[in-house]
């Protein structure tokens, strides 16, 4: 059975300057550069995610009626725009260590990486069924959203998962406790390191 690290959302948009911005998602994305570069041969494959919302559209309610404020908890200010610069991969980020790439988001929230696909429409859950993964390690953006949902749906699909708090960047301090909670309730391993 094949062992995966899923690096969640590691994008231009939410890191410092980005138009949902995680405070210290560009440190997170240079760390994981690092850690990959240290520990890429303890992993089979490295599986990326990247959120690629639908321009001219609500998402899914994922994005506020034209004129309203975001929320920050359901609704968000327009990011990761499918072919923008900020649904690229964060610069920090070495892309040329990622195996396979999975777009969600797509016309959906996709907040989890099982919402996603490849760019040969495997679904996810496909993927992991046909490359045998039975664990993975997760890190990335946001804490208290992706990583969170992307965990939780990993471990309900029987996987063993871990995450590394300090590969993982939040949108906010309250949101992020109360995520790691969630995630640990779930049976998700959250540890500081690897
Ligand atoms: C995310 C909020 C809204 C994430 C995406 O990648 O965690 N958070 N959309």
């Amino acid at each position: 059975m094949a062992r995966a690290l899923l690096v969640i959302d590691v994008q231009v948009d939410f890191c410092e300057g980005g138009a949902l911005a995680c405070e210290g998602g560009a440190a997170v994305a240079s760390r994981i550069s690092n850690y990959l570069r240290e520990s890429k041969s303890n992993y089979d494959y490295v599986i990326a995610s990247r959120d690629w919302h639908t321009p001219n559209d609500r998402n899914s309610g994922h994005f506020p009626e034209p004129g309203i404020a975001p929320d920050y908890v359901k609704t968000w200010p327009l990011h990761c725009i499918a072919e923008t610069a900020g649904a690229e991969y964060h610069p920090n980020l070495d892309a040329e260590l990622i195996d396979l790439h999975i777009k969600k988001g797509q016309g959906a929230n996709g907040y989890s990486i099982f919402d996603g696909v490849t760019d040969s429409n495997e679904t996810f859950a496909q993927l992991v069924a046909r490359l045998e993964i039975a664990s993975v390690d997760v890190v990335g953006i946001a804490t208290d959203y992706c990583v969170r949902a992307s965990s939780v749906d990993a471990k309900s699909q029987g996987l063993n998962v871990r995450v590394i708090t300090s590969l993982t960047a939040g949108v906010s301090a309250s949101s992020t406790e109360a995520a790691i909670d969630e995630m640990v309730d779930a049976g998700v391993l959250v540890v500081p390191t690897a």
